[in-house]
């Protein structure tokens, strides 16, 4: 197969034919690959890339459906943070926040990361409570996280509405200072280019149809909409299509997909300085270094594949949000979206070998993995290089669902779900 530069990918992605694809849809024997990565997304691009860079694995092809990016990694609302509850992730998610911080320079590509500060709003005493404890266990951890006053929230983020009269008064918040956004197709973006410049194949338009296993049960390869791959090792990082890829192996997951809507304003000069989020209102916010306000709200009550929410939900949360920042409510409105996100009973990922060898599965973020997408990126690497986890995903395995360790990250995943 012929490898090619992220230019190409770009020609490709627009008219979407050309000799390339025609020599491979014809070709015999079938190509093979030491691993195939289903999903071009951040998590799965980085996998590919960290797999070329650490592990010195280049005979890998990342296939995407649709194009590169066009998932949630293109769908979310970039907020970036490592402030989760349990040992197990403050480990997972500050190796992923460490990795951010000079990933930019590693990739060559401005990712436009930005450590502005996310501020998580309590409204009442049980969010003080729930805050706090964050706070304490996360700097026990070595993760920065400091309580804040009503009034030093307004100081830090001076729109916030902090009068006692409000719906939902705002008690106090915490506040992560190295936490922030990134611009996020421009991390599937970075992934990709580095990616094929160490000879990773990324193929687009290519949707995964069927899997494959021999006569052992081992993975053998799969059927896609260009033809079949061989391949005996297999990593599935398909997010909210996961339980779909799962079953043509025969695998079930404890998973429920969701939609996640977000929307963005017309776009305005600098007022808004860092994250705001509200677990309670279900509504989070920050200003794009384009100008428009990023907002997100909470799942849909109801599982689906639609990529789109509900209007109800969204209008919940543009209400909470003016209610919150007094001073939005006469901007317009400009587009509105949503992804699919796939959820596990505890709220936290599963990274890791499935029951089937030669399969291994990276899914399960739920509202919640664009932060994570160097950290997962690498530890899934790790992990499909030697087939072995990495001590850091090892307590994010598939078994901890019969064996009852769970993770119960719902308080820290923030988002409704
Ligand atoms: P994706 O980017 O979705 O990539 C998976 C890819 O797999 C897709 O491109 C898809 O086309 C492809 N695929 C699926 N099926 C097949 C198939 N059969 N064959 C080939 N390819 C296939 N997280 C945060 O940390 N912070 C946030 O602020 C945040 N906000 C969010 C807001 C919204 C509205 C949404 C929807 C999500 C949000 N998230 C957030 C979650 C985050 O976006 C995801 O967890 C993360 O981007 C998942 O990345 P990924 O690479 O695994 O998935
Ligand atoms: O995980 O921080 C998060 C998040 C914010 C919005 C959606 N997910």
């Amino acid at each position: 197969m012929q490898r090619f530069s992220a230019l190409a990918l770009v020609r490709h992605a627009l008219n979407g034919r050309n000799g390339w694809e025609r020599q491979w849809r014809d070709a015999e024997p079938k190509p093979a690959y030491d691993i195939v990565i289903v999903g071009g997304g951040g998590h799965g691009l980085g996998t590919a890339y960290y797999l070329a860079k650490k592990h010195q694995l280049r005979n890998v092809a990342v296939l995407e459906k649709g194009w590169i990016g066009g998932g949630n990694t293109g769908r979310n609302t970039t907020i970036i943070r490592s402030n989760y509850l349990f040992d197990e992730s403050a480990a997972l998610y500050d190796h992923a926040l460490r990795l951010w911080e000079s990933l930019s320079q590693e990739l060559n590509y401005n990712l436009m990361f930005s450590q502005r500060g996310v501020l998580m709003l309590a409204h009442n005493s049980h969010d003080e409570q729930v805050i706090r404890r964050h706070v304490h266990a996360n700097r026990l951890n070595g993760v920065d996280n400091e309580w804040l006053s009503a009034s030093a929230a307004k100081q830090f983020c001076p729109p916030l509405n902090i009068s006692p009269g409000l719906r939902h008064p705002v008690q106090g918040a915490a506040l992560q200072r190295r936490a922030g956004t990134a611009r996020h197709d421009a991390v599937a973006w970075g992934y990709a280019r580095a990616a094929s410049a160490l000879g990773v194949d990324i193929v687009q338009n290519c949707e995964v149809t069927g899997i494959s296993r021999d006569a052992t049960g081992r993975i053998s390869g799969v059927q896609t909409t260009r033809g079949a791959i061989r391949t005996r090792r297999l990593g599935i990082v398909a997010a909210g299509n996961t339980s779909v890829l799962m079953a043509m192996a025969g695998q079930r997951l404890p998973l429920e997909s969701y939609p996640l809507q977000a929307l963005v304003s017309e776009p305005v000069k600098p007022a808004f300085p860092c994250v705001v989020m509200s677990n309670t209102i279900h509504a989070y916010i920050s200003q794009s270094d384009k100008g428009e306000f990023v907002i997100g709200a909470g799942t849909d009550s109801y599982i689906s594949y639609s990529q789109r929410g509900a209007l109800h939900v969204s209008m919940h949360t543009l209400e909470a949000v003016c209610e919150l920042f007094p001073i939005f409510r006469r901007m317009r409105m400009l587009r509105a979206w949503g992804g699919i996100v796939d959820v596990t009973p505890d709220r936290s990922p599963i990274i890791g070998k499935t029951g089937i060898p030669g399969l291994y599965v990276n899914c399960g973020w739920g509202t919640g993995g664009f932060k994570a997408t160097p950290g997962s990126a690498d530890l899934f690497a790790w992990t499909l290089a030697k087939e072995e986890p990495h001590p850091i995903n090892a307590p994010f395995s598939l078994d901890r669902f019969g064996s009852g360790r769970l993770i119960d990250e719902a308080a820290a995943a923030a988002v409704a779900h």
